[in-house]
C-alpha cells in the first residue's frame, strides 16, 4: 500500500514476531525502563504491611492471572479509603514488574475508526504472539463501562482473545482522576505480563494531552471526509502526533485517504518536531480490511528503537513520572485543604467573587493559614 514505511527487519513466516527481541517479547524492555528494585526509603510509612490475601492477589497478577488483574484494577478504582490503603500496598508490591509494555496512545475523531483499527491492530499483535492491553480515557463517559465497552461489538474478536485484555475508561469524576486510574491500570496490565497497551481516547477535548502524558508514542487516527478534515484537527493535537493514520484506505474512499494522507503530511513538514530522534510517519491503513497494520507496528518499532537508543524514551518516562508526581501532591493537597479548612474556604471563596478580596490574596491567606496547621 502506498504510504507503507519499508519494515525496519526481516519477519520470519508463522505467527512469532522476531523483530521484537526476546525479553521485549516476554515483556521487558531494555532494562532502561523497568523501575530498580531496591525499596524505597518511604513505602512502609505511607502504607500497611500487605495482607497475605493481598499478597496472593500480587502473586496472581503478576503470573498473568486476568481475574486478578481486573481485581486489582477495580481495587485502585475504589475511592473507599481502606481499598486505596489497599491498592497502595498491592502497588509496592507490583511496581518492580512495570514498565515492560511499550505505550501506545491512539486519539482521533469519532467515527474515524478507532475501535476498528484496535480491533483488527490488535488482533494481528496477538496473532504474533504479543499481550496486548487495551485501556481508554473518555473523562466525558457517565455511562456504565464507558466507551470501550458500548463498543465491543467493534472489538468482538479481541474481546474473546485470551492474549487481550480490555478495560474500558473509568467513568466519572474529573480527567485528571479518570487519567489516574488509567495510568495505575497500565502500570497493572503491564505487571500482568503485557507487553503492548494501547490507550484511546475520543480526540475531541484535553483527553489527548493526558494520554499523550502516559504513552510512549502517541498516534492520531485521521478518516477521509470531505477532504478538509484536516482542518478540524487542532493543530495541538497534530503537534503530539509521532504517527498519523489514515484510516478508511479501502474502495471509494482510496483517493481521498491518500489526499487525506499528503495534507497530513505537509502539516506535520511545517511542525516544531517533538523529538531530535524522531521524524513523526503517516501511514494509509483500512482497519475494516486489516490493510498498513505491519506499517503501523513497524513505525511503533522504529520509533522505539530510535528513543531508546538515544536515551530518550527513558528521559521521557521518567519525566512523566515527575509529572506525575507533581499532579498528584496538587491533588492531595488540594483534597486535605478542602477537607480541613472547608468553611474558611468557602467564606474565602464568596469574599473573592464579591470583590472583598483579591483571589490571591485570599489563596495566599489559606494556605498559610493551613500549613501552619
Ligand atoms: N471503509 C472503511 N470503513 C471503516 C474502516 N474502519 C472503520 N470504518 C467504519 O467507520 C465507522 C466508525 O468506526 P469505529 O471503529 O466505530 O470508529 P470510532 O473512532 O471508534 O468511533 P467512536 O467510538 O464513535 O469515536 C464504522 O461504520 C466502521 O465500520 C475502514 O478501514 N474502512
Ligand atoms: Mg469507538
Amino acid at each position: 500500500m502506498a504510504g507503507e514505511p519499508p519494515l525496519g527487519r526481516h519477519r520470519s513466516p508463522g505467527n512469532v514476531d522476531n523483530s521484537w527481541p526476546k525479553r521485549l517479547r516476554a515483556g521487558h524492555l531494555d532494562g532502561v525502563l523497568t523501575l530498580p528494585m531496591t525499596k524505597s526509603r518511604f513505602a512502609p510509612e505511607t502504607s500497611p504491611a500487605p495482607s497475605p490475601a493481598l499478597e496472593k492477589l500480587a502473586a496472581q497478577l503478576t503470573g498473568g492471572d486476568r481475574r486478578a488483574l481486573a481485581k486489582a484494577i477495580t481495587l485502585c478504582e475504589s475511592e473507599r479509603a481502606d481499598h486505596q490503603a489497599e491498592a497502595e500496598a498491592l502497588f509496592r508490591l507490583v511496581l518492580p514488574r512495570t514498565g515492560g509494555a511499550i505505550r501506545l496512545g491512539l486519539s482521533g475523531p469519532p467515527g474515524a475508526g478507532k475501535s476498528t483499527f484496535i480491533e483488527a491492530f490488535g488482533s494481528f499483535l496477538t496473532g504474533r504472539g504479543h499481550k496486548v492491553a487495551v485501556l481508554a480515557i473518555d473523562p466525558s463517559s457517565r455511562r456504565t463501562g464507558g466507551s470501550i465497552l458500548g463498543d465491543k461489538t467493534r472489538m468482538e474478536l479481541l474481546s474473546r482473545d485470551p492474549a487481550a485484555f480490555i478495560r474500558p475508561s473509568p467513568s466519572g469524576g474529573s480527567l485528571g482522576g479518570v487519567a489516574r486510574r488509567t495510568r495505575e491500570a497500565m502500570l497493572l496490565v503491564e505487571a500482568a505480563g503485557f507487553d503492548v497497551v494501547i490507550i484511546e481516547t475520543v480526540g475531541v477535548g484535553q483527553s489527548e494531552t493526558a494520554v499523550a502524558d502516559m504513552a510512549d508514542m502517541f498516534m492520531l487516527i485521521l478518516s477521509p471526509g470531505g477532504g478538509d478534515e484536516l482542518q478540524g484537527i487542532k493543530r495541538g493535537i497534530m503537534e503530539l502526533a509521532d504517527l498519523v493514520i489514515v484510516n478508511k484506505a479501502d474502495g471509494d474512499l482510496l483517493p481521498a485517504a491518500r489526499r487525506a494522507a499528503a495534507d497530513a503530511q505537509g502539516a506535520l513538514h511545517f511542525l516544531r518536531p517533538k523529538s531530535p530522534n524522531w521524524t513523526p510517519e503517516v501511514v494509509l491503513v483500512s482497519a475494516l480490511r486489516g490493510e498498513g497494520l505491519e506499517a503501523v507496528w513497524g513505525g511503533a518499532q522504529r520509533y522505539r528503537a530510535a528513543l531508546s537508543a538515544s536515551g530518550e524514551l527513558s528521559q521521557l518516562r521518567r519525566a512523566q513520572n515527575a509529572a506525575w508526581f507533581a499532579s498528584e501532591v496538587r491533588g492531595n493537597l488540594e483534597e486535605a485543604l478542602r477537607r480541613a479548612a472547608g468553611d474558611e474556604l468557602r467564606a474565602l471563596e464568596a469574599e473573592v467573587i464579591t470583590g472583598k478580596i483579591s483571589a490571591a490574596a485570599a489563596a495566599r491567606h489559606l494556605v498559610r493559614r493551613f500549613l501552619k496547621g
